[in-house]
C-alpha cells in the first residue's frame, strides 16, 4: 500500500500506515447507477481496507443511511436517475452535519460549475471523472481526516473533560432551540453543600473525585433519559423534558435521600456529601429566565440550611 512514488513525504506514509488500520472499521457508501463505475470505486477503496456498501441511485441511498449507523463517507456519482447526487447531498444535509458524515461527488459531466455546485449543496470535496487513483486515495483520506477533526473538537466541547458528562454548551444547544419552546420542560439546578471545605481539608484532588462520583451517580440516576450537564465548578444541572416541577422534584428528592445514605469512597475515606437543589419549570420565557428562578431557589435551600430541594 506504500506509494513506490518517491514524491511521496515521510509524514504521508506514516498517516496512510495509521489510518489503514483504522479504515478497516470506516464504512463508505458508494451511489453510482452505474455499476462499472460502482465497482470501480469499490475496488479502490477496498484496496485501501474500506468497508463498501453500494447504492444503485439515490432511494436506495438514503434507506442505506437510515438502517446503517455510523457510515462516515458517501461517495456519490452526478448523473442518476430519479434524483441527481446533488439532490441526494442536499436531502442528506438535511438530516446529518459535516461532523456525522463527509461526502464526495463525482461526476464525468463536462459542466465546469459542477464541483462548485456539489461544495455549495454540502459536499467536502469533488473529483473529475477519470481521475488518478492517488487523487482519489489523498482526497478521501483528506476528506476522513477533516471528519476526525471534527468530531474530536465536537465530542471535547460537548463533554466535560473531569466529569465525562455534558457540558453547559451542550445542554444550552439541546434545550436552547426555538422549536423546544413551547415543550415541558423543568430544569434542576444542583450545588454540593460545602464543597470548599472539602478542597480545604482533603485537598484539591479530593475535590476531584468527589466531582467524578457526584457526576457518575447523577447520571446514572438521570442521564439515559434526561439531559445531565455539569453547569460550573461544584454546580449541575438536569433538563426533565416532559417532566412538572412536582415530579421533578420527587424524582430530585430521592436521589437527594440516597446520596445522603451512600457516603462517597475517597483517598481520603468515605466521605457524606450533599448538594442543595432548585426546581423550576419553563413558563413562557428563555431558558436563561428559567435557570434564573432556579437558581433563586437554590439560594433559598441554601439559606434554609441546604441538603434539600425547593421548587
Ligand atoms: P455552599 O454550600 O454555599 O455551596 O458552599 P461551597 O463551599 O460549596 O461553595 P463555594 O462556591 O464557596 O465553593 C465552591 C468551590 O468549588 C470553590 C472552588 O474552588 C471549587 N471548585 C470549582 N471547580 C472545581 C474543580 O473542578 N475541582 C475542585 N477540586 N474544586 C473545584
Ligand atoms: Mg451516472
Ligand atoms: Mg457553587
Ligand atoms: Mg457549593
Amino acid at each position: 500500500y506504500i506509494p513506490k512514488d518517491n514524491r511521496y513525504s515521510y509524514q504521508y506514509v506514516v498517516k496512510l500506515i495509521d489510518r489503514l488500520y483504522r479504515n478497516q472499521q470506516v464504512k463508505v457508501l458508494v451511489v453510482d447507477d452505474s455499476v462499472v463505475s460502482r465497482k470501480f470505486v469499490r475496488m479502490l477503496l477496498e484496496h485501501h481496507l474500506f468497508q463498501v456498501i453500494e447504492a444503485n441511485d439515490g432511494e436506495a441511498a438514503l434507506a442505506i443511511l437510515e438502517q446503517e449507523d455510523d457510515i462516515q463517507l458517501l461517495i456519490t456519482d452526478y448523473n442518476m436517475p430519479i434524483i441527481d447526487g446533488v439532490e441526494l447531498i442536499l436531502r442528506v444535509r438535511e438530516k446529518y452535519n459535516r461532523e456525522d458524515i463527509a461526502i464526495i461527488g463525482l461526476s464525468n459531466d463536462n459542466d465546469e460549475s459542477l464541483s462548485a455546485k456539489f461544495i455549495k449543496n454540502g459536499a467536502n470535496d469533488f473529483l473529475q471523472k477519470p481521475f488518478v487513483h492517488e487523487e482519489f486515495h489523498c482526497r478521501v483520506l483528506n476528506t476522513l481526516d477533516s471528519l476526525d477533526m471534527m468530531r474530536n473538537l465536537w465530542s471535547k466541547a460537548n463533554r466535560d473533560y473531569l466529569t465525562k458528562i455534558y457540558t453547559r454548551l451542550y445542554f444550552f444547544s439541546e434545550h436552547n432551540s426555538k422549536d423546544s419552546e413551547n415543550a415541558l420542560l423543568s430544569v434542576a439546578l444542583l450545588d454540593l453543600d460545602y464543597f470548599k471545605k472539602i478542597n480545604d481539608t482533603h485537598g484539591h484532588d479530593v475535590g476531584d473525585q468527589v466531582l467524578i462520583e457526584f457526576a457518575q451517580r447523577l447520571d446514572n440516576a438521570f442521564g439515559s433519559n434526561f439531559t445531565v450537564a455539569r453547569f460550573g465548578g461544584e454546580e449541575f444541572v438536569v433538563a426533565f423534558k416532559g417532566l412538572d416541577d412536582i415530579k421533578t422534584t420527587t424524582l430530585m428528592d430521592k436521589f437527594r435521600e440516597q446520596c445522603e445514605a451512600n457516603p462517597m469512597q475517597t483517598t481520603a475515606g468515605d466521605l457524606v456529601v450533599t448538594f442543595s437543589c432548585g426546581v423550576a419549570t419553563r413558563n413562557n420565557e428563555t431558558l436563561d429566565q428559567t435557570l434564573q428562578r432556579a437558581d433563586e431557589l437554590l439560594y433559598q435551600a441554601k439559606t434554609a440550611g441546604r441538603n434539600q430541594v425547593i421548587r
